[in-house]
């Protein structure tokens, strides 16, 4: 589904976050030293080739909640956002740094002057965020700090099952018409 909020494009999309090309960057749900992994990482490493590890060596270890960024290099993207979600029920509170990742992302993001950004729902792989919580965690202040963005105009959300993008399909639907 694709919706307009504050004059930003926003969609969700069952999809694979490795194949949106037309998205200046994506996010990566990263481990703390920033290597390759199962999941969202693994693709992205694979995809952005042996380049990307030597650039995240320089920026690891991250801590939870925390963002950074390099070049995309084989990705069809300009830049790649790492961020390190919380491990749910571990890494506490969970909700502040599940919302601290997207707000820190956003923030790198406006700092670089990028116009598009393609999340994936960080946490909810092998950290164990169930997402109904997760979106009911991090995207009301989420979407509060879109509304300021002055060059982010469009984020699309990237899901890996029908059912997850039915559920950001919903919960969309719902934050964005009240
Ligand atoms: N495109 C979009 N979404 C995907 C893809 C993909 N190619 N692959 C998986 N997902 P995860 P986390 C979904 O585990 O929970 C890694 O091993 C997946 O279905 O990638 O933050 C790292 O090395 C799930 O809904 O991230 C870390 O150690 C969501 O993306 C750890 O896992 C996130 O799953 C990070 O765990």
């Amino acid at each position: 589904m694709q919706t307009e909020y504050q004059g930003i494009t926003i969609e969700s999309v069952k999809g694979d976050i490795t194949k949106q090309n037309d998205l200046k960057a994506v996010v990566n749900a990263a481990n703390a030293q920033l290597l390759t992994g199962g999941g969202v990482a693994g693709a992205i490493h694979r995809a952005a080739g042996p380049e990307l590890e030597e650039a995240c060596r320089l920026l690891a270890p991250i801590s939870p909640g925390e963002a950074v960024i390099t070049k995309g290099f084989q990705m069809p993207n300009d830049y790649i956002i790492h961020c390190l979600g919380p491990v749910y029920g571990v890494d506490k509170p969970s909700d502040e740094l599940l919302r601290d990742c997207y707000l820190n992302a956003l923030q790198l993001a406006e700092d670089k002057d990028i116009t598009s950004i393609g999340f994936p729902a960080l946490s909810t792989g092998a950290f164990g965020y169930p997402l109904d919580q997760a979106l009911e965690d991090f995207m009301p202040v989420f979407l509060e700090q879109l509304a300021q963005a002055a060059s982010v105009q469009h984020i699309r959300f990237v899901l890996f099952s029908d059912k997850d993008a039915a559920s950001y399909e919903k919960y969309l639907q719902a934050a964005v018409s009240t």
